[in-house]
């Protein structure tokens, strides 16, 4: 909110104005840049071919597809660049309340194409497209993802950043420039390799980088990295700076540009003299070296945190670039160290930046010298902390040593903080020494550990789940105790995705329809699907409903075969489980299913059935043996059923590989089933479970994270659950025994008994063992206790396939109750409820 002006003027700013650029301002913009007002046509080429000619020195008609993406690249850039220097000046006049959302992971993929539709440009590109006969879908091919992140919270960061542009919140992301994103995942043999992502190799024509906005980061020791390991030489102190790249965030309707500001890590420019005049010239540049290595790639577990250092380290870093950042931007226009959290909020994307606790404690004591109560207050007041995951195996605990070593500062605030909170808890809890060790921020142990969910807890004003369940488990379970102690602090954000991203530019057949019988509203108001609702009962909006998603079956079909050289069948039912392969996820219990139904067939070879493609893809943390071996079981499964004839044609079994967002975008438009299938209590959210909904597929799935929302908010008749709910799957944890199913159930038993003889690794004995033992063994994640109610309700989706009117209606049901599941009202729900921010228009 500006603070200055006339009553009407405040009043006028606070009015948000509708998102869109008019005609008229968006022609002004591209006359600007020589293409001409959207009408004109013609030329629209010449930015292009300009690009083309000065920067890449190429005959434009003879010019190689990545030159021609760079250029249309940089044709968008500078048509976005004037609204990108005005949105921030607008920030900088008005110096209202901002928003600084810290993570160590962007799932960006692509840009180019999400550019272009939030900023309204497709029909001038389509016109030049034409004009020029270029093949577009080559010229988008040639981005690399931007895979800047392992799955769900990566790319609900990147989802998140495009809500608040689009809603006009003066906001801004802060990352890390790895060099290299999430690995290739090609499958040799049916096994997992991984292959370096060197998604910088050619220049991103999206990134700008600032050299006068570096930052000095100092450590309280040096460090080498050896062998792929970080030594540390202690007592050393030492120095890196943070070198900010700048990506244009564009809200839809291109009003507001805002900024992710990614991080890359170099060494001082001057160097060692002292080293050089010594005769260590080779040494001294080296270093160099050893800097740029910390931001050099990202970390690929997504649920275990093995304490690597260098990760410790890229978090620091991160945390100290940005806070110091946020503040320079605070100093600019105050003085009163007070007011920090009326004009800065900060959000921390898991603990992954929770050491932006004691770093703003540490500025506001040490360098702006407030008392600890002040310094503390401000603190907790500016800070807030999402909770994404309950496994115990990854929650982050750093080495008390390690703080020791490389940030003594931090330590000894962290002791203050813990001695604080000691004093507190005792005072409410008198004599409860269980709760006392419970709430520490430290973790007795052979090597003492410092807990940072516990951090985050006590060191901000905000802690939220990403779902119902999540929230409710996190609070009544994983921190129950603190949860006592700071009983208003916690809260529920229900995660969304943006619904530009994953149904209008996704799924161009589908967009058609919904904005043909309801209009444009719903790009940026989903609740306005539920006018779609009624239509159910329309024959003429269900045929146009099976016709955009057969089209989008045939499009996928047309690219796995041009692709992989793969052949799919369209008419058939397209069944799908994409995420990152885990234990918990049980992509395994999918491949029971499988196999149950398989024998179902071979069992019956007249039988007449809907034809089936299960669709699976997802990578496996490279040190993660078990979740290894299941993407090799489900290469064996896809071999062994295309290889026997008694079967063929009706089901079929792919795997694809590297999954991506790219891939995302593809599949899930393509997918009349979504599987939703995690050991209840387990998954905290899920997000694809949205896409796939608003998507038009129906959901076979556990009452677990987001999907029990996405049921209630559908009817629970539209959806296909089964299998224990999170208080069953820990009320039998204690008696549980999985042999009880293999004995009692005979469909559960023939499963496993094909399994067990080797029907699926023919010639390579007894692979598969450490999954045998572990489904006759613990079964931990209780895949047998759920695999019977698993097949009732896939006979009860597959039954309704069989209608195809009933399944219309379904799908029409999923997508009208889809609208709450928009990334748009979670980020307003952040902004009232945690930010207390407000829309800053630029004008
Ligand atoms: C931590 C320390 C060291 C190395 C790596 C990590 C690390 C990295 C990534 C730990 C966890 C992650 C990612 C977690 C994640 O993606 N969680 C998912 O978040 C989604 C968004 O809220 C939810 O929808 C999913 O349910 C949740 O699994």
């Amino acid at each position: 909110m500006p603070t200055s002006g006339t009553p009407e003027d405040r009043a006028a700013a606070a009015e948000p104005q509708p998102p869109l650029l008019t005609d008229a301002e968006r022609d002004t913009l591209l006359e600007q840049y020589g293409c001409g007002p959207v009408r004109f046509s013609g030329s629209e080429n010449a930015l292009y071919e300009r690009h083309l000619m000065f920067d890449h020195v190429v005959d434009p008609a003879a010019a190689a597809p990545r030159d021609r993406f760079e250029a249309v690249a940089r044709s968008v850039r500078d048509v976005l660049s004037q609204r990108w220097v005005r949105t921030q000046d607008t920030y900088a006049a008005r110096d209202p309340k901002r928003v600084y959302y810290l993570s160590l992971e962007f799932l960006l993929g692509r840009s180019l194409s999400d550019n272009i539709g939030n900023l309204m440009l497709a029909p001038v590109v389509r016109r030049a497209v034409a004009a020029k006969g270029v093949d577009w879908t080559a010229i988008l091919e040639q981005e690399p993802d931007a895979g800047l992140g392992n799955g769900g919270l990566g790319r609900l960061a990147a989802c998140f950043i495009e809500s608040m542009a689009t809603l006009q919140l003066p906001a801004m992301g802060y990352g890390l420039r790895y060099e290299y994103g999430m690995f290739s995942q090609d499958i040799v043999g049916g096994w997992q390799h991984e292959r370096p992502d060197n998604w910088l190799r050619r220049p991103d024509p999206w990134e700008v980088a600032r050299p006068d906005e570096m930052v000095e980061v100092r450590l309280g020791c040096s460090f080498e990295v050896r062998g792929g390991s970080l030594a540390v030489i202690p007592g050393r102190p030492s120095s890196l700076y943070g070198l900010p790249y700048d990506r244009p965030v564009v809200g839809y309707g291109g009003r507001t540009i805002n900024t992710l500001r990614l991080w890359a890590a170099t060494a001082p420019d001057e160097f060692d003299f002292h080293a050089f005049s010594s005769g260590e010239f080779v040494s001294a540049l080296a270093a160099q070296l050893s800097a740029e290595s910390l931001t050099r790639v990202l970390y690929p577990d997504d649920s275990t945190s093995a304490g690597q250092g260098l990760r410790f380290v890229q978090e620091y870093f991160l945390v100290a670039c940005s806070i110091a950042d946020i503040v320079r931007r605070f100093r600019a226009g105050n003085d009163d160290w007070h007011t920090l959290p009326d004009k800065a909020a900060i959000q921390l994307n898991d603990t992954h930046p929770a050491l932006a606790v004691p770093e703003l404690l540490r500025v506001l004591l040490d360098e702006a010298r407030l008392g600890w109560d002040e310094a503390w207050d401000i603190t907790v007041r500016t800070l807030a902390y999402t909770n994404h995951t309950l496994l115990p195996e990854a929650l982050e605990r750093w080495p008390r040593q390690w703080f020791a070593a490389l940030l003594p500062r931090h330590l000894e605030l962290v002791v203050e903080i813990d001695r604080r909170l000691r004093d507190d808890v005792g005072r409410r809890f008198p004599g409860d020494e269980g709760r006392l060790s419970r709430t520490s921020l430290f973790e007795p142990g052979q090597t003492e550990k410092v807990r940072m969910a516990n951090l985050a807890i006590v060191g901000s004003h905000s802690t939220n789940g990403v779902a119902a369940l999540h929230s409710q488990l996190l609070r009544t379970e994983t921190v129950a105790d603190l949860a006592a102690v700071f009983p208003e602090r916690f809260g529920n954000k229900t995660n969304g995705v943006t619904p530009r991203r994953w149904l209008l530019g996704a799924n161009p057949p589908l967009a058609a329809v919904i904005t043909e019988a309801i209009g444009p509203g719903w790009i940026t108001d989903l609740d306005q699907l539920a006018r779609l609702r009624p239509l159910a009962d329309d024959a003429a909006f269900r045929a146009a409903i099976l016709t955009a998603k057969r089209d989008a079956k045939q499009r996928f079909a047309d690219w796995l075969r041009d692709r992989h050289g793969m052949a799919v069948d369209p008419d058939g039912i397209f069944d799908t489980q994409v995420k990152r392969i885990h234990e918990y996820k049980r992509q395994l219990l999918n491949a029971l299913r499988i196999i149950a139904l398989y024998q179902d067939l071979r069992a019956d070879p007249g039988r007449v059935v809907q034809p089936r493609t299960f669709f699976f893809a997802g990578k496996a943390a490279p040190a993660y043996r078990f979740a290894k071996l299941v993407i090799k079981f489900l290469n064996n499964l896809a071999e062994t059923i295309d290889a026997d004839p008694l079967v063929r044609g009706r089901l079929k079994v792919v795997f694809l590989p590297d999954y991506s967002v790219s891939l995302a975008e593809r599949v899930i438009p393509a997918s009349d089933v979504s599987n939703q299938i995690s050991t209840a209590g387990y998954e905290a959210s899920g997000t694809s479970n949205m896409k796939f909904m608003m998507n038009g597929a129906l959901t076979i799935g556990t009452r677990d994270g987001a999907t029990i929302e996405m049921a209630e908010a559908a009817s629970e008749e539209t959806f296909f659950l089964f299998g224990l709910t999170a208080a069953q799957v820990a009320d039998t944890r204690g008696w549980y025994n999985p042999r009880w199913h293999i004995e009692h159930e005979p469909r559960t038993r023939a499963v496993l008994d094909l399994l067990t003889s080797g029907h699926f690794n023919r010639d390579e004995a007894g692979i598969f063992d450490p999954l045998i033992e572990s489904l006759t063994g613990s079964d931990h994640y209780m895949l047998l206790a759920d695999l019977g109610s698993y097949l009732d309700a896939d006979a009860r989706l597959t039954a309704l396939y069989a209608d195809p009117d009933g399944w219309a209606r379904t799908a029409i049901a999923n997508i009208a109750a889809s609208g709450r599941f928009s990334s748009d009202r979670t980020i307003s729900e952040y902004a009232t409820e945690i930010w207390g921010v407000t829309p800053c228009p630029v004008d």
